[in-house]
């Protein structure tokens, strides 16, 4: 079957940021009143800003955030560069919860493994994301993962778009007032996607 275009299932998001929440994000000062996102969870997706290098190859470095409330998966998506393919080497994670609480993570990525020139289910791989408890600090649960990996996600397979979707889920509710967020950085390569051989 076609997967249908993921992009178009996400639309803008912006939050204004107080300034609690602001230093969960490793932010400091005073209250922010600037609008940023600070979520893509069913919101617009993160772009990828293609980086050249003096050899000639092309980086990328992108952070995703997911802020999941409950047992079941939240998701949130990097978008890649059209027709482009990312070649992700490094993957960092962090997730911060309520103390005592913790977090599942993984994302997916598409590439055509059975090789038909249609974006299908088939085409799907997920990576799960091991992490490692740091303890607790200031009532913050947090635990951390920065894995050497080689993952291709292509944008386009046949009609179909896609991304890099990562998902988060906690161990139970998030309780009333609690913040839980998995923020994940990505970096690597992007590569033009070859002709369907
Ligand atoms: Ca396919």
């Amino acid at each position: 079957m076609n997967k249908p275009n993921i992009h178009t299932r996400f639309a803008v998001l912006l939050i204004a940021v107080a300034a609690a929440a602001g230093a969960a994000y490793g932010q400091t000062g005073a209250t922010k009143t600037t609008a940023v996102k600070v979520t893509n969870t069913d919101a617009e997706a993160v772009p990828v800003k293609i980086i050249p290098m003096a050899d000639g190859r092309k980086a990328f470095q992108a952070r995703v955030i997911v802020q999941p409330t409950a047992n079941g998966f939240s998701s949130a998506l990097l978008q890649i560069p059209a027709g482009k393919r990312l070649i992700i080497e490094n993957v960092s994670v962090i997730t911060r919860s309520p103390e005592g609480m913790y977090m599942e993570t993984n994302y997916n990525t598409y590439i055509d493994n059975n090789n038909d020139g249609v974006g299908d289910i088939a085409d799907i791989t997920f990576h799960r994301v091991v992490l490692a408890d740091q303890g607790a600090i200031d009532g913050v649960q947090m635990a951390t993962a920065n894995h050497k990996v080689l993952v291709f996600a292509d944008e386009q397979i046949g009609t179909g778009h896609f991304g890099v979707q990562v998902q988060a889920r906690l161990n139970g509710a998030l309780p009333t007032g609690g913040f839980a967020q998995a923020q994940y950085t990505f970096s690597g390569w992007v590569e033009d996607i070859p002709a369907v051989q």
